[in-house]
């Protein structure tokens, strides 16, 4: 009698364990973070691509100039305004808000783009 008590109470104990093993190898949390957004914009031959960039709240852009020419990357409405950018240097700017945000090249005014965030 007291044999089979124990023998009952070392089978409960190896499933408790058991069971607390496998609850404890299931993952916390299967939910990816949350990525932040990101876009590009080239700079090349004298122009923005593309010229008009649609992102979501929160994405960064990132201009890239490719052209083998100083440009630059100036927010119409003085949002964002970069440094003169050299071959293969780089400019960001995350947008928080919505909105349309036009922009042009201080050496050439002609160059214009403009990012749209919805
Ligand atoms: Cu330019």
């Amino acid at each position: 009698m007291i044999r089979k008590t124990v023998w009952l109470f070392g089978l409960f104990a190896t499933v408790m364990v058991l069971t607390l093993l496998l609850s404890a190898g299931s993952p916390a949390s299967s939910a990816t973070p949350p990525q932040a957004a990101s876009a590009e914009v080239k700079v090349d031959n004298f122009s923005f691509g593309p010229a008009t960039l649609t992102v979501a709240v929160g994405t960064t852009v990132t201009w890239t100039n490719r052209d083998d020419i100083p440009h630059t990357v100036v927010s119409t409405d003085k949002v964002f305004k970069s440094k003169v950018l050299d071959t293969d240097e780089k400019f960001s700017f995350t947008f928080a808000k919505a909105g349309t945000y036009p922009y042009f090249c201080s050496i050439h005014p002609k160059m214009t783009g403009s990012v749209v965030v919805q």
